[in-house]
């Protein structure tokens, strides 16, 4: 297994692409058919556009906040190239691209983040938990999710991600811990962009990598090029068919780089330098990908330039719509999501919040 081949803790990180989008690693590339590739490839390019316009419409006023995820296209897709339908997803906030991939429309991404819960309705069959804002809860989730596959002998896996500063909280090493222990079928991807807002991650841990945090569960680990799509689809395909075999959970380090800010409410300048960002904008993801297939005969100039042109009018014509919905919701919408039923505690929170609105009339 790979995780055996690069020992984190050795400073060893998997690879296939390079920088430059050359094949460094013959014996790891995968045989993905060019339909796969491809949309691998088409959901990279919606989502950092969609980002690009995302961080714009905020800037115009028309969007609340938003969470940026540039350069961290592959290390998202990878993973989700990796799943079956029936997998699930306990996600973070900063996953466009993964939940583009798995299903998730781009008007509910956009819906969710002007304000409005309706975004985080799934179409059915799409097996990705809502967005988790809370730190770390995506663990136990996930844990718990798994275990529920497991008793119900379902083969199905769940993935659960996380960032870096993530891997400083309780929930990640008690879910993770759980998992591990009664072989739930887990796949830990740890999104290390190297930042929990501006707090480096050499000042949240003191591990060498933090794929290594895996040896304290007793699980597989691996440290890989998060902007390397095909090494990140890798790993977790290994991970995944590990998973549903009844082995356990795997702990995947996406080593990877932020090239935006956290969110639309932070200025990344004052605690990275411009040469930094400048080296890692030469190993972006996307550019590296797409010359592995120009260089394959699966791509063409011609063809990027009128995806361009889709994507954008694809982002525009759906963030129209989200403006005209607005962010109104019916209050009893707020509450009566988290249950198949109620209980007495949401019904109290709700008539609660409706007399103190209706007090302040
Ligand atoms: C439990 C909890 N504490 C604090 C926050 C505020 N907060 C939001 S994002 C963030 C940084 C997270 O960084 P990281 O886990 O590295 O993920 P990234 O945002 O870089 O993808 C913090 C502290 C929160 N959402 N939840």
């Amino acid at each position: 297994m790979i995780a055996k081949k690069y020992d984190a803790s050795k400073d060893k990180q998997f690879q296939i692409l390079d920088q430059n989008g050359k094949v460094v690693n013959e014996k790891f590339e995968p045989n993905l058919p060019k339909e796969t590739l491809l949309k691998m490839y088409k959901t990279a390019v919606l989502g950092r556009s969609a980002d690009i316009k995302a961080l714009q419409y905020q800037r115009q006023g028309r969007m609340l906040t938003y969470a940026p995820n540039m350069g961290q296209e592959a290390a998202q897709i990878g993973v989700a190239a990796a799943m079956e339908p029936q997998d699930w997803n306990s996600p973070m906030y900063r996953e466009l691209n993964l939940q583009l991939y798995r299903g998730v429309t781009l008007e509910s991404v956009f819906l969710y983040w002007y304000g409005n819960e309706r975004g985080s309705i799934r179409p059915d069959g799409v097996r990705v938990l809502p967005t988790n804002i809370i730190i770390g809860s995506q663990s136990n989730l996930a844990a718990g999710l798994a275990m529920a596959s497991k008793i119900r002998k379902q083969p199905e896996v769940t993935v659960f991600t996380i960032g870096d500063g993530g891997t400083a909280h309780g929930e990640f090493y008690e879910g993770l811990n759980f998992a591990a222990t009664y072989n739930a079928p887990v796949v830990a991807v740890i999104q290390n962009n190297q930042y929990a807002i501006s707090t480096p991650v050499r000042k949240a841990s003191k591990s060498e990598s933090l794929a290594q945090k895996g040896a304290a569960f007793g699980i597989p680990f691996v440290q890989v090029d998060g902007n390397d799509m095909l090494a990140m689809y890798v790993v977790a395909k290994e991970a995944m068919d590990r998973a549903r075999k009844g082995e356990g959970p795997t702990l995947i380090e996406a080593f990877t780089y932020r090239m935006g800010p956290h969110t639309t409410s932070d200025d990344p300048s004052i605690y990275r330098t411009k040469e930094e960002e400048n080296e890692w904008a030469k190993k972006d993801p996307i550019a590296r990908f797409k010359t592995y297939l120009i260089n394959k005969g699966y791509w063409s100039e011609e063809e990027e330039a009128k995806l361009v042109e889709d994507v954008n009018n694809e982002i525009g014509e759906t963030f129209k719509k989200v403006e005209s919905y607005g962010a109104k919701v019916e209050l009893m919408e707020i509450f009566e999501h988290t249950y198949a039923e109620m209980t007495p505690q949401l019904k109290e929170q709700y008539e609660d919040m409706k007399k103190y609105l209706e007090g302040a009339k």
